[in-house]
């Protein structure tokens, strides 16, 4: 009798892919709808994200490690600077790059985005936001990216909708090379749980005050402590004068009220468990334009 063994090797595809566009292109929230999971905050306002942040995606067959990127734009303050300093992280270790485009916005002003990244790796246009278009718009920006130099594949997708996201990783996948995995386990990111927290809170800071405050603010968690039956946060928002302050609290601390009961709610979903949270808003003149102050709130 014979015994044959027969040696498996499971072949594995692994990447890192970067996602990159201008300001409110949908990047946050296709990040989200590619892992199943909210990880990037997203508001209607352009400049949410400020930081590159990755959001793995596991399964036996493939390891997809994305990075989420602030909206390209020319920078105004050190705080833009170091936002550009996360894209410019991202566009170094990409193997393939998705380059993100509004549908309903000009193709030209994306064109002029993507030209300048003068990328190495290989990169899909993905046109978002299809559900806000009529056919006729989906063809003609499909032509018009479709002979650009650095464009291997135009795809339409909506992240809000989650469709056609599937497709999307097929394509993907067709791209990355085989490989052994970088993350263990089931990993969901290389970001720490307080880093979630203060963007939930910024996130809400976004959708509830208006104009040029979300754009003053950053978010820092002082304390973060496990406690028997909930979790003690503590959190100091950070504006740059004594009226942004004021703006922040509202009439006898009504906002900050609104403010602080609704990020309390969605760090308790994403935490699954119970939260006491404490918000403390501090005056810093001109924290985005100080490198040992930007430093201080965690943008390197
Ligand atoms: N209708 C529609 N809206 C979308 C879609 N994708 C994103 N949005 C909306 O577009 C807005 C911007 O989305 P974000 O994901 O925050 O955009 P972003 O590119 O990450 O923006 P920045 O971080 O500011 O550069 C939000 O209001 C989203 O809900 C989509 O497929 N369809
Ligand atoms: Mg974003």
């Amino acid at each position: 009798m014979r015994f044959f063994v027969i040696k498996q090797t499971i072949e594995m595809k692994v990447g890192f892919i970067s996602i990159f566009g201008p300001p409110n292109a949908g990047k946050s929230t296709l990040l989200n709808a590619l892992i199943g999971e909210k990880l990037a905050i997203t508001s209607s306002k352009v400049q949410t994200t400020r930081h590159r942040i990755k959001g793995i995606l596991n399964t036996d067959n493939y390891q997809l490690i994305f990075s989420d990127t602030p909206g390209i734009i020319e920078p105004k303050y050190k705080l833009h600077e170091k936002m550009m300093l996360a894209v410019k992280g991202a566009l170094e270790d990409a193997d393939l790059a998705i380059l993100l485009v509004d549908i309903k916005e000009n193709p030209e002003e994306s064109d002029a985005i993507f030209r300048k990244l003068k990328l190495k790796a290989p990169c899909i246009v993905v046109l978002n936001k299809i559900d806000t278009a009529t056919a006729g718009i989906v063809n003609e920006r499909i032509e018009f990216f479709k002979g650009k130099p650095y464009c291997r594949e135009v795809i339409t997708v909506s992240a809000l909708k989650k469709s056609n996201i599937e497709g999307l990783i097929e394509r993907i996948l067709e791209f990355l090379p085989e490989g052994e995995p970088f993350f263990e386990g089931d990993e969901l990111t290389d970001l720490p749980t307080r880093f979630f927290v203060s963007e939930l809170i910024r996130e809400k800071i976004f959708q509830l005050y208006k104009e040029e405050i979300p754009y003053h603010t950053t978010v820092l968690v002082t304390e973060f402590k496990e406690k028997t039956t909930l979790i003690k946060i503590a959190a100091n928002i950070i504006v740059q004068r004594e009226t942004q302050k004021g703006i922040l609290l509202g009439e006898g601390g009504k906002m900050i009220r609104q403010l602080g009961s609704s990020a309390r709610e969605d760090i308790e979903k994403f935490l699954g468990q119970k939260v006491f949270l404490e918000l403390f808003v501090k005056v810093k003149p001109k924290w985005r334009d100080s490198d040992l102050m930007l430093k201080e709130y965690g943008y390197y």
